[in-house]
């Protein structure tokens, strides 16, 4: 079947809707009519608890036209319509880089590289049902149903994220791909026997706090991810990451206003209550908003944990990755260099003579590198309006990210201990400072204290302005989840 011929043509009755001809395929749509109870088991189990039975006002993908491509409708967010949605297929698309660029683009695995790939993909999917697991305990602390709905969009968009990224293993890895595909069930973040395969997806995301700056900081992560996956030489995958790609950024914009609207509020109450100086943090609490520096220290947290997703800033993975043709660059479609780097260098931040200065490496050995610093840029700019936001109430703060030193676990820096500005520190001083820059019991007793639901339509928490604009146009006091 020629797919191009059926791409914007959306299935949308079966089980499974898709753009992928999946009732011409019988034997994936089988395998994935398998696998689908036991998904449904693991949304029911590690799923967002106790609103299983609550309508909610959901957008669904229904098209893979930029221009309509989603609608809204309340749904019980069991029977979400989880579809597998390819981006069109670029008619003569050639592999943008790498050892086969300008080859026509892989339409079924390079047997070379399947290994590799797999690897890629299974990464990649394990991330989406950890997010969940790790937020599946935030519902019942939601500033407002508006938010509440919020996070259940982002909640049942990773699902399908899962759902992309199984039908890759299905379609393309046969056997081996269908045990990856149940094992991807089976992982939990943040269970010691079985855990998650990256670090940050173990950690808790205790508070809505911790929601927006994870939305805002890791799921950035996942742009850039997603962006480099995009690129990939192998077509389907490139395809079903720049259809996730077009999902991805209300997460961010989840996360990004998330935390504007926590600034907002903040800055609002210690102008009514005459508060000048941002560090006088307890009557600024007193006020029932969080004060800026701790705002200041979720961002350390987050930023650095995030900061661990890109690996190590010299890798042969990465190396071989772009080499082989799957996984480039940060919109390596725009660059203008020769797209294989077999002579280039790229300046990579080092610890030398244990002092933390650039060094020049290889470009191909440095890519995990400069894709960090293609994220450090992206999630500057959030940062910086955020910081307009302060300065238009006369409050003299500024939100900065750490240094990329700061708090690490993967690469170069995991072995020393920085503050901030990137000072080295020895054990003690950090253990004694180590609080000064990240939550402490304290703040987090604080935060957890004025985690209470806020369920009336159109009421809002004491610690978050309401939003500008409602979800799909609605107005203020529209009910976005229906609590059953
Ligand atoms: N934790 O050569 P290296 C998202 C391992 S987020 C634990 O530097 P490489 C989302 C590494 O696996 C985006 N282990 O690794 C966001 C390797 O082990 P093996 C997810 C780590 O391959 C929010 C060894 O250390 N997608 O979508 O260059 C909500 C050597 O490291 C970690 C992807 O990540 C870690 N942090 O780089 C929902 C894309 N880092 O294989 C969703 C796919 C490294 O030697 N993945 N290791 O045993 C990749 O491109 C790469 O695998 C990585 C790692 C960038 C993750």
């Amino acid at each position: 079947m020629n797919v191009a011929t059926s791409i914007g043509k959306v299935d949308y009755d079966g089980l499974i809707p898709n753009n992928v001809g999946l009732g011409e395929d019988v034997r994936v749509k089988r395998a994935l009519e398998k696998w689908h109870p036991g998904y449904i088991d693991w949304w029911k189990d590690m799923g967002p608890e106790g609103f299983q039975e609550s309508l909610v006002y959901l957008r669904t993908a229904v098209s893979v036209d930029p221009k309509g491509w989603a609608k809204f409708d309340y749904v019980k967010m069991p029977d979400y319509k989880w579809g597998i949605l390819l981006a069109p297929q670029a008619e003569g698309r050639t592999i943008p880089f790498g050892a086969h660029a300008g080859e026509p683009a892989w339409q079924e695995v390079p047997g070379e590289y399947r290994a590799m790939l797999r690897r890629l993909i299974v990464i990649q999917g394990d991330t989406e049902p950890a997010s969940v697991e790790q937020q599946r305990h935030l519902g019942k602390t939601a500033p407002s149903l508006y938010d509440l709905r919020n996070l259940f969009q982002v909640n049942v968009e990773e699902g399908r994220h899962l759902w992309a990224m199984v039908y890759l293993l299905q379609k393309y890895f046969g056997t081996d791909g269908r045990e990856e595909a149940e094992a991807l069930l089976q992982r939990r973040s943040g269970d010691p026997d079985s855990p998650r395969m990256l670090g940050a997806f173990n950690e808790k995301t205790p508070d809505w706090l911790s929601f927006f700056m994870f939305t805002y900081f890791t799921d950035r992560d996942g742009k850039m991810q997603l962006e480099a996956l995009a690129q990939s030489g192998f077509d389907p995958l490139s395809r079903t990451c720049r259809f996730m790609l077009t999902e991805e950024a209300h997460h961010m914009f989840v996360g990004e206003t998330g935390v504007t609207r926590v600034i907002q509020r903040t800055c609002e109450a210690m102008k009514e209550a005459g508060i000048t100086d941002p560090f006088d943090i307890a009557r600024v609490r007193k006020l029932g908003v969080i004060d800026l520096p701790t705002i200041q220290k979720k961002a350390n947290l987050h930023f650095s944990l995030t900061l661990d997703l890109f690996g190590n800033e010299i890798s042969t993975n990465a190396a071989n990755a772009f080499h082989a043709g799957l996984k480039g660059r940060y919109r390596e479609n725009r660059l203008t260099d020769d797209h294989k780097l077999e002579t280039s260098t790229y300046p990579v931040l080092r610890l030398i003579d244990g002092k933390i200065q650039n060094e020049d490496a290889p470009a191909l050995s440095a890519l995990n590198m400069r894709l960090r610093d293609d994220y450090v840029n992206d999630a500057n700019v959030g940062v910086g309006r955020w910081n307009k936001v302060i300065e238009s109430f006369g409050i003299p703060f500024q939100i900065k990210l750490p240094h990329v030193a700061f708090n690490r676990n993967i690469g170069e820096f995991s072995k020393v201990k920085a503050d901030v500005d990137g000072k080295q520190m020895s054990e003690a001083e950090w253990a004694s400072h180590r609080s000064d820059f990240l939550p402490n019991e304290q703040d987090k007793d604080f935060i957890e204290s004025l985690m209470q639901p806020q369920y009336e339509a159109g009421k809002f928490a004491s610690w978050i302005a309401p939003p500008k604009v409602g979800i799909d146009n609605k107005p203020g006091e529209f009910e976005y989840v229906k609590i059953a």
